[in-house]
């Protein structure tokens, strides 16, 4: 699957990479990383990066302005993006080719040519291994090290999680050879705002933890104006709690204008089912879904402590 990715790649001149909205280090890191690894070694390539300027990550990349009439003649490459309805700018449906690139479980087999590997900590780490069989004929420029390096720390929580892997620290070492300053990036992508450190203050006097080993955390909007923080920078300290001695998974109920967003997370039982039933997805240990209601929260809280008394360790 990986030399068909790279034989696409080479047949085509212009290649425009996306990746999801509401777009994390992985995300970007791969995608750009990518682009950055085309631009080195096939240089006669124009390459673009689709979707919305996300300016907390402008360290990273910024996105190009494409016109609409690139890309009909363009190899569309999405990255990270596990179901249609979350790639960002809906012209990749215009390409001339689909590539999709990603680690979320399968459940929307989208594009012309998918490679997912579950087993990868990060899109990144695949972007790492998909010129893997080219050897060192491929060049990592240092900006394509460093971008792809966000990714890899972003989704692995600093080589934290459990989908850190032997392979996840050879991609990773490689990296860290490129010229950049690890620290700075931790620095840019781990700056907590005065708002966020004080909903955390409130997030760690607040949260509710149930009988199952189930931790549950409300967010409503009268708690996020009076804490001046949006639903977006609260995503931001879903892991506030992590270490909590006895907990099995956690939930956000995040309130948004038209929806309840529902961050999830787990230490024990796989989630990404029960995710996937109340309109979202993800991976087994973090996932994402929304409710409307209140009321529907209920109905999920009792499925995430039977999830959890269920869960034996
Ligand atoms: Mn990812």
């Amino acid at each position: 699957m990986k030399l068909e990715i790279i034989k696409k790649i080479r047949e085509h001149d212009t290649i425009i990479i996306h990746r999801h909205v509401r777009p994390d280090p992985d995300a970007i890191g791969s995608q750009a990383g990518l682009k950055e690894l085309i631009k080195t070694n096939y240089p006669n390539k124009t390459v673009y990066l689709a979707g919305e300027q996300e300016e907390s990550l402008a360290f990273l990349q910024e996105m190009d302005t494409i016109d609409d009439s690139v890309f009909h003649q363009a190899l569309i490459i999405v990255c990270d993006t596990a179901n249609t309805e979350r790639i960002d700018d809906d012209r990749y449906k215009n390409g001339a080719f689909l590539i999709k690139i990603d680690h979320h479980p399968n459940v929307d087999e989208y594009g012309d040519m998918a490679w997912v590997d579950t087993n990868a900590s990060s899109t990144c780490e695949m972007i790492c291994d998909l010129f893997s069989e080219e050897g060192d004929v491929i060049q990592f420029s240092d900006e394509a090290s460093r971008l792809l390096y966000a990714g890899i720390v972003g989704d692995t929580g600093r080589f934290k999680f459990s989908n850190t892997t032997k392979k996840t620290f050879y991609h990773a070492s490689r990296l860290i050879n490129a010229n950049f300053d690890p620290t700075d990036l931790y620095d840019a992508m781990y700056e907590t705002s005065l708002p966020l450190l004080r909903l955390k203050g409130y997030v760690l006097s607040e949260v509710e933890i149930r009988e199952s080993g189930a931790g549950v955390v409300y967010l409503t909007k009268d708690i996020l104006e009076k804490f001046n923080v949006d639903s977006k920078e609260a995503a931001g300290i879903v892991n506030a709690f992590s270490t909590l001695k006895g907990i099995k998974s956690w939930v956000f109920f995040v309130e948004e204008p038209d929806v309840i967003r529902v961050r999830l997370r787990s230490k024990g039982p796989e989630i990404h089912k029960l995710a996937e039933k109340y309109n979202g997805g993800g991976h087994p240990m973090a996932s994402g879904a929304s409710v409307t209601t209140w009321d529907e929260t209920k109905e999920f809280l009792v499925e995430l402590d039977q999830l959890c008394a269920n869960y034996n360790n």
